[in-house]
């Protein structure tokens, strides 16, 4: 199996968040891909490519065009207004505000492109968004060339981001990216199964009304799990895409008695679909010793996830998204892998 993985993933580090009451450093940090990586390494899982340079034809297809410049100029547009400290949205154009009016001040764009106040700007935050969305490129590349499996090493993470959103810690949504260009590449239908702790609701909007990518999540209840405002069972898609989007939302505090249930309804559903390829979104935060998620699947549960998809037998991309219990994110996340090729 090859992992793709890029040291610019560092320049995503400084960055805070908006807690309950505070402001705090990001849960999102360099230490999650390093745990990845210690432990690849340990199992002898294979070779580590670097990205391959891509342009950003993809996403300026899968996003807007203007969220992605906006993307690359955030930083620059903030050190210009002035500013010094990450920069952290805090006025958006919610219900009865106008979502058409765009304003020129940094302040306000911030929070024109974002949904909620998960994904700050610091220095090196564009850096690290470009070669996660290059990472996801390469590793669908690979599977399009023949590969059985390839795993992308990303950072930042990427299934919150919506069409023209940040949000929950994601820029570019590296897996509908992923998806889209395994489409590019001669699939006629791929599936994308989110498995992160968290709904992928920006995968979900961006694919809401496409029959040529199934998106299948299996999730905390959004009832009282982020993202809260989207991500229930009635969710099925819209005009061509009717049918083609299944959430499987759970209770906090499911355990694998309870997911892997779920985790069979979704792989029926993408069998009896019949896809050509598949990107996983793979989030470790499902774990039980997560700090921010509350299922409580188990270190020996990951490698029976694998095995799973393995025997759906359709070649297949994992893109790394969400994980937070530093030190078990590498096993749990390489317990996947090693169940999927059986080892
Ligand atoms: C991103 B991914 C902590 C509150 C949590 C955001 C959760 C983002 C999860 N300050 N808010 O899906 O793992
Ligand atoms: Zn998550």
């Amino acid at each position: 199996m090859k992992i793709v993985w890029s040291p610019d993933h560092l320049g995503q580090s400084g960055h805070v968040e908006l807690g309950a009451g505070v402001i705090e450093p990001g849960y999102e940090c360099p230490e999650r891909l390093a745990y990845v990586l210690d432990r690849w390494r340990e199992r002898g899982l294979g070779e580590e490519l670097a990205p391959t340079a891509q342009s950003l034809d993809v996403a300026r297809r899968i996003h807007a065009p203007d969220y992605v410049d906006f993307l690359a100029e955030a930083w620059n547009l903030w050190t210009a207004a002035g500013y010094s400290g990450p920069a952290l949205p805090m006025v958006w154009p919610t219900h009865n505000l106008r979502d058409d009016l765009k304003p020129k001040a940094i302040r306000a764009l911030l929070g024109y492109y974002s949904f909620d106040g998960g994904s700050s700007f610091v220095a090196g935050t564009w850096t690290a968004v470009a070669s996660s969305y290059a990472v996801a490129l390469t590793a669908a590349d690979l599977v399009a060339g023949g590969e059985r499996v390839a795993f992308s090493g990303c950072r930042p993470p990427g299934h919150h981001a919506g069409r023209r959103t940040a949000g929950g810690y994601c820029y570019l949504n590296n897996a509908a990216c992923a998806a889209e260009r395994l489409r590019e590449r001669g699939a006629s239908r791929v599936a994308v199964l989110d498995l992160d702790f968290h709904h992928g609701n920006g995968t979900q909007e961006i694919f809401w009304r496409r029959s040529d990518v199934l998106f299948v999540s299996l999730h905390g209840d959004p009832a009282t799990e982020y993202p809260f405002f989207l991500g229930t069972a009635e969710e099925t898609g819209a005009g061509e895409g009717e049918g083609f989007n299944l959430n499987l939302p759970m209770p906090a505090g499911s355990a694998f008695d309870v997911w892997g249930e779920s985790l069979e309804v979704a792989c029926r559903k993408i069998a009896a679909t019949g896809v050509d390829a598949l990107v996983v979104s793979l989030g470790l935060d499902t774990f039980e010793g997560d700090p921010i998620s509350h299922f409580r699947l188990k270190r020996e549960d990951y490698p029976r996830v694998g095995a799973r998809l393995a025997a759906l037998g359709v070649p297949t991309v994992f893109v790394l998204e969400g994980g937070y219990a530093v030190a078990d994110i590498g096993v749990n996340a390489v317990g996947v892998l090693e169940g999927f090729a059986g080892v």
